[in-house]
């Protein structure tokens, strides 16, 4: 069994303006459905609201609900703060204002959704109350900031909403995200190796994996998909060799040592790095795992907070090759789901997980605040990869990635040690197979 559509993959449509502006009324006329509660009273929302719906012609989305953002008192503020992170987990943003009332408390809010690159939709809510000023409805056209009249209460204008929520959500110029389908053409063959550990849950398997099927069927590819103990018949079988194998990085040294050296050979969470995040630097910051010295602080963060298999590779397997490379105990700190440290400067480098639950927003909200300290931010497969000394053949299907890979391992006069390690008597090799 396949499982809806996960968070991850849906488009996220946030709602933000004013207390009593009418933005869950919005979101219950726009679903068709009671999902959050309506009041005349200001601050009826207090929690943030989910709802996940199919969104024609956009597709999976998820809707979020929020707090006023004029919210007042210690409570308010926590609200406020709250809903501040919910932009940061936004694809879309749609600000709701009453028609006629717009202001300084609109202007700064528009200005913050665009400062963070949110494509927003301005919608001029309980139009059957007031009309929206004529003098603001000229200054969006010639801005280009598409807006909404509507009665969320009568459904009055819904239908010119839902038009540009899509006109948004799919700017010509947006190049569509794929996962693996532009790496493996009609007719080739992708061979997805999918290992289940024991504590993996029964009857599934994981989102990115069947959306990887959906999408190479979808482009006319032939895809195999198969355990990491039947990938070496599983090849000798095929009458063509692979376009590509792509590996649950928790597997990829036995994967590379069965695929001969000629076929291209990556894991799912590089292809997720390059989705959802910045493979570049998130390539770059797997190098600079050469800086790390003994007693350094290593940030593990996990953006779920139910995989036990993830937290065995963060938490374990990791870790021990991290302190066996460096020659000395690191101190690490692990962190899930939405928990995140303000000051990250204690840090020299974090490691985070593919964010399969995410979508690309709140992952890049995350590079981009690692940047902005100066810690360096990879991900699990990135460092397995240089940690078994293939993060080169790993990154080939990638040229931008690899290019910088090669820039990077420059400033190192020596050979990758981690290869020098294994060519001498493997012991690294050996090392991380039993971790
Ligand atoms: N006349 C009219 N009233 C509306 C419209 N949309 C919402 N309202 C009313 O405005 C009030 C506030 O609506 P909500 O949807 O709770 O507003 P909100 O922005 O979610 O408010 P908070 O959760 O308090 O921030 C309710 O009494 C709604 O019935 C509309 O288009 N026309
Ligand atoms: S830990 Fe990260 S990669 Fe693993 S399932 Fe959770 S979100 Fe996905
Ligand atoms: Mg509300």
């Amino acid at each position: 069994m396949i499982r809806a559509t996960s968070k991850g993959f849906r488009l996220h449509i946030g709602f933000f303006g004013r207390r009593n502006v009418g933005k869950s009324s919005l979101l219950n006329a726009i679903t068709q459905q009671h999902v959050s509660i309506v009041s005349e009273v200001p601050g009826t929302t207090t929690d943030l609201v989910e709802k996940p719906m199919e969104l024609l012609p956009i597709g999976p989305v998820l809707f979020l609900d929020t707090a006023g953002m004029d919210d007042v008192g210690a409570l308010g503020e926590q609200r406020v703060a709250q809903t501040r992170k919910a932009i940061g987990r936004c694809d879309l943003g749609v600000l709701v204002a009453e028609a006629g009332v717009w202001g300084e408390f609109e202007e700064k809010l528009l200005a913050e959704l665009r400062a963070q690159g949110i494509p927003v939709v301005v919608v001029l809510n309980k139009v059957d109350l007031n009309r929206p000023e004529i003098d603001l409805l000229i200054r969006f056209e010639q801005a280009g900031i598409k807006y909404a009249k509507v009665a969320a209460t009568t459904g009055e204008g819904l239908e010119t909403l839902r038009t540009r929520l899509a006109e948004v959500a799919a700017p010509e110029d947006n190049e569509p995200s794929v996962i693996l389908r532009d790496l493996v053409g009609p007719q080739e063959t992708a061979v997805l190796v999918m290992p289940f550990d024991k504590e993996a849950p029964k009857g599934r398997i994981k989102q990115l994996q069947a959306q990887s099927i959906r999408e190479l069927l979808d482009g006319e590819a032939c895809c195999v998909a198969v355990k990491e103990t039947g990938l070496a018949r599983t090849l000798s079988n095929l009458m063509t060799p692979p376009q590509l194998v792509v590996t649950d990085a928790a597997v990829f040294e036995q994967v590379a040592k069965v695929t001969p050296e000629s076929i291209p050979l990556t894991a799912f969470s590089i292809l997720l790095s390059r989705l959802k995040g910045d493979l570049v630097a998130q390539t770059r910051a797997a190098v600079s795992v050469e800086r790390l010295k003994p007693g350094d602080r290593v940030l593990v963060a996990e953006s779920c907070t139910h995989h036990p298999i993830e937290e065995d590779i963060g938490r374990v397997k990791i870790p021990q090759w991290l302190q066996k490379y460096v020659g000395g105990e690191l101190k690490f700190t692990t962190v899930k789901g939405r928990d995140f440290p303000e000051d990250l400067s204690p840090y020299k480098l974090l490691i985070h997980c593919g964010a399969c639950m995410w979508n690309r927003q709140e992952m890049m909200n995350r590079i981009r605040e690692c940047d902005r300290q100066g810690v360096p931010i990879t991900n699990y497969g990135l460092v397995i990869a240089y940690s078994l000394g293939i993060l080169e053949r790993a990154l080939e299907p990638f040229p931008e990635a690899l290019a910088a890979y090669k820039e990077e391992r420059q400033q190192y006069r020596e050979p990758h040690s981690l290869r020098a390690a294994m060519q001498n008597g493997e012991e690294h090799m050996r090392f991380v197979s039993q971790a």
